[in-house]
């Protein structure tokens, strides 16, 4: 069936044009609306916080506007390393949380409630660095999900390992 046949009295091509101009003047100009902010989320330890944990969430906070960080409760890091950390949650929380590039700073309790934090916090992205690569794919129906390389040759087992053996 060629453009010009069918109900239409004009070519479709050209109705669709028309409607699309009328448009236009109905639907407000996108370029010209408030952008919303993009609020970006990530989590961690940042136990004996070194250049690694800070790149990543300069990096983190490139991917938009407010960057929200999860802080790993003290009870989560023995359950996930087999060790108290280092410094407290409380320590932890403050160092992070005086970042220039560090918004807001909430104490992750479990690695099960993710997907609470990043609809609590309304979160458009969560980062995480590739360390964790595949592991949070499932929150890509409520977020972007973004793995960030890891800053090579620097961790903080390596660096309490170096301390130790001074
Ligand atoms: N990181 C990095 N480069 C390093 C070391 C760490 O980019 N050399 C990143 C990690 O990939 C992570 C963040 O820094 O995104 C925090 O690292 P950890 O404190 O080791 O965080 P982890 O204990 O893995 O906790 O819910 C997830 C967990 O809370 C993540």
């Amino acid at each position: 069936m060629s453009g010009t046949e069918g109900l239409w009295a004009e070519p479709v091509e050209e109705v669709v044009e028309e409607v699309v101009a009328a448009m236009r003047f109905i639907l407000p100009d996108r370029a010209r609306m408030p952008r919303m902010p993009r609020t970006v989320i990530t989590f961690g330890t940042f136990d004996v916080f070194h250049v690694g944990h800070l790149r990543v969430l300069e990096r983190a906070a490139e991917l938009g506007d407010r960057l929200v960080v999860g802080v790993s409760a003290d009870a989560l890091n023995e359950r996930k390393k087999g060790r108290a950390p280092i410094f407290s949650q409380r320590e932890r929380l403050a160092i992070v949380g005086a970042l220039k590039v560090v918004d807001a700073v909430f104490v992750e309790e479990s690695l099960e409630q993710k997907r609470d934090y990043i609809v609590e916090h309304a979160a458009d992205v969560l980062v995480m660095g590739d360390d964790w690569a595949g592991k949070f794919d499932e929150f890509a129906d409520v977020c972007e999900v973004v793995y960030l390389e890891r800053t090579p040759a620097i961790s903080t087992t390596a660096i309490i390992e170096h301390i130790a053996d001074l």
